[in-house]
């Protein structure tokens, strides 16, 4: 199993600073809360710690750049100076890329893939920051209009494709950059379905950039567990159907999922890790990682 930290895959948790995210929107506005929450992300067992300030939620309101960088910056500058792990930044605007890479985030998580804003390649090249490429069907005001696919993985492939091929030309290096295929960005249920029954194809597919998944609490989950006749469970009741689906991607090859809940999906990984260690010859290896506070 392919991972980025210790041997294992790894766990990015999401720490949303925003008043209107689909599933904690609202919680951590105030940027004390937001810091308190990503240290405890990070004791839980958390990689890298995911800081946005712009809800990507279906039909969400665009921010402007200048709100969007009061929101996120002081969080980030704390975390990374406090939280012992790296720090990424959920946007899709080179400004508050630009002033998140200055106060620590060493790592850009772009959900339009560099589409958004001409200036966010440059940007991460000069930088020498990590890259997520992810795959989104039109805009979030828009991806969730009737989306439709000949074959979800192979375009969304191919869409992945393209994007890492235009930041390897803007010269990102190809070992900061990952992939993802945007589950729930401009996809249907049978299509997040689909994405993940086959991830191993995109995984193989995209080989060597690591591949992450972003499940957390999304609406598929809560229509699948709400059954045949219709309707969903609410996000807060999606965290374990969630953990199934972190289990089922590290076990088809991601390297990393993005979860709101990281201490199950941090167990997860060290669980798989240990088991994919063990051979006849040696059935309990030793295996060393930093504790989880819980
Ligand atoms: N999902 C959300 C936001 N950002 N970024 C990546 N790379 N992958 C995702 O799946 C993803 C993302 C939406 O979830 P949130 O509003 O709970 O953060």
């Amino acid at each position: 199993m392919r991972g980025l930290a210790e041997g294992r895959p790894s766990v990015m948790g999401i720490v949303n600073v925003t008043p209107d995210s689909f599933s904690d929107g609202g919680w951590f506005l105030d940027a004390g809360a937001a810091v308190a929450h990503g240290l405890d992300l990070a004791a839980a067992g958390a990689d890298v710690l995911d800081v946005g300030g712009e809800s990507t939620r279906p039909g969400a309101a665009p921010v402007e750049a200048g709100e969007e960088i009061r929101r996120v910056v002081p969080v980030v500058r704390r975390l990374a100076a406090e939280g012992g792990v790296p720090v990424s930044v959920d946007t899709v605007k080179s400004s508050v890329a630009a002033a998140a890479l200055e106060a620590g985030a060493t790592l850009v998580n772009d959900v339009s893939a560099g589409r958004a804003d001409p200036g966010m390649l440059p940007l991460v090249a000069d930088a020498g920051a990590g890259f997520v490429v992810m795959h989104m069907l039109g805009t979030p005001a828009t991806m969730q209009d009737d989306p439709r696919y000949d074959d979800v993985v192979a375009e969304v492939g191919d869409f992945l494709e393209e994007r890492l091929e235009a930041a390897a030309a803007a010269g990102v290096p190809v070992e900061h950059l990952i992939a993802d295929p945007g589950i729930g960005f401009g996809k249907t249920r049978a299509h997040n379905l689909e994405l993940l029954r086959r991830l191993s194809e995109l995984v193989e597919r995209l080989a060597p950039v690591p591949v992450l998944v972003g499940t957390s609490r999304k609406a598929f989950i809560g229509q699948v567990l709400a059954g045949p006749d219709g309707g969903t469970l609410p996000p807060g009741d999606r965290e374990e159907g969630t953990l199934a689906t972190v289990v089922w991607a590290f076990d088809h090859g991601a390297a990393m999922v993005r979860v709101h809940d990281v201490r199950p999906a941090a167990e997860a990984a060290r669980l798989l890790a240990a088991l994919a260690a063990a051979s006849p010859s040696d059935p309990d290896p030793e295996v060393t990682w930093r504790p989880l506070v819980r």
